[in-house]
């Protein structure tokens, strides 16, 4: 009897740590759906991964709604049994304060970190739920524990998203479906670099002075996550670089 490698599929593969974290599980022998909107980036990834591992890839945009469940029902059958959701895709756009804040950040912002997570989670659920198994990890952010100055929508969105882990967590537990969240502080990504809309210089400023998460961080703790025994559930994690104490309080050197 040939034992099946497990399925994670995520989002956000294309960059920072999604795109980690899928480098992690494709070394560890788990198969791979890896979704992002840059088709390029997946192809280049496919093909490194695919020595070590079956990967599949799905190019879409999370906000929209019959993209995301198309895509999803096109998974061929040796793709299709979903054990491991990463919904990781997500950005920052802006970082203004209320009354200065762009709308189309703002839409941005719920439309890809709230509706698109959910949109790509009531996708692939019913599988899990028929089965009455799997793994959802949610990342939220520090950013969804505390709000900082103009991050109001952001904050929101990942406030959002940390109220949403609760609540599967609470609908899924009838079905032994494990849920949970990690919250990572300041990662070097691409992440500031779209929230400053490619300005790279103040997208670097982010990061001088101490020594920032690496995507690579983030990826060890969810695979640490996902490899726990079956009865354990990590629920909920918070993860800074030491260098940070709260969303607001950072030692940078003098
Ligand atoms: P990156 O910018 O490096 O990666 C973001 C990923 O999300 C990309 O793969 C991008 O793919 C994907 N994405 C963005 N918008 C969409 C969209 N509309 N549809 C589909 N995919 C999309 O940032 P990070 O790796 O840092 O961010 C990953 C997650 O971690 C996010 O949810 C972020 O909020 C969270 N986070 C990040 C922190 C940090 O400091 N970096 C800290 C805390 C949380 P593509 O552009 O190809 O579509
Ligand atoms: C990303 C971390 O501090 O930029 O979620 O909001 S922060």
């Amino acid at each position: 009897m040939t034992i099946k490698n497990p399925i994670a599929f995520i989002t956000g593969a294309t960059s920072g740590i999604g795109k980690s974290t899928a480098i992690l599980f494709a070394a560890n022998g788990i198969d791979l759906v890896l979704c992002g909107r840059r088709q390029d980036r997946l192809d280049i990834l496919k093909s490194e991964l695919s020595k070590q591992t079956k990967v599949h890839t799905l190019t879409f945009d999370v906000r929209n709604k019959s993209d995301v469940f198309d895509a999803i029902n096109s998974l061929p059958e040796a793709f299709s049994d979903i054990d491991i959701l990463v919904n990781n895709a997500g950005n920052a756009h802006g970082l203004d304060t209320i009354d200065e804040g762009s709308t189309d950040d703002w839409d941005a912002m719920l439309d890809i970190n709230v509706k698109g997570l959910l949109y790509v989670s009531k996708a692939i659920i019913p599988k899990m739920i028929a089965k009455k198994s799997g793994h959802i990890i949610n990342i939220g952010s520090t950013a969804g524990k505390e709000v900082y100055p103009k991050g109001n929508v952001y904050c929101a969105s990942k406030h959002a998203v940390d109220a949403i882990n609760q609540g599967m967590r609470i609908d899924l537990n009838p079905y032994g479906i494990r849920v949970g969240a990690v919250n990572p502080g300041l990662v070097e990504t691409e992440f500031s670099d779209v929230r400053f809309k490619g300005d790279t210089s103040r997208a670097e400023n982010v990061y001088q002075g101490f020594q920032p998460l690496k995507p690579e961080d983030i990826a060890d703790i969810i695979h640490f996550v996902v490899t726990r025994p079956y009865h354990v559930n990590i629920a909920d994690l918070i993860v800074m670089p030491t260098a940070q104490a709260s969303a607001t309080i950072l030692k940078r050197n003098s």
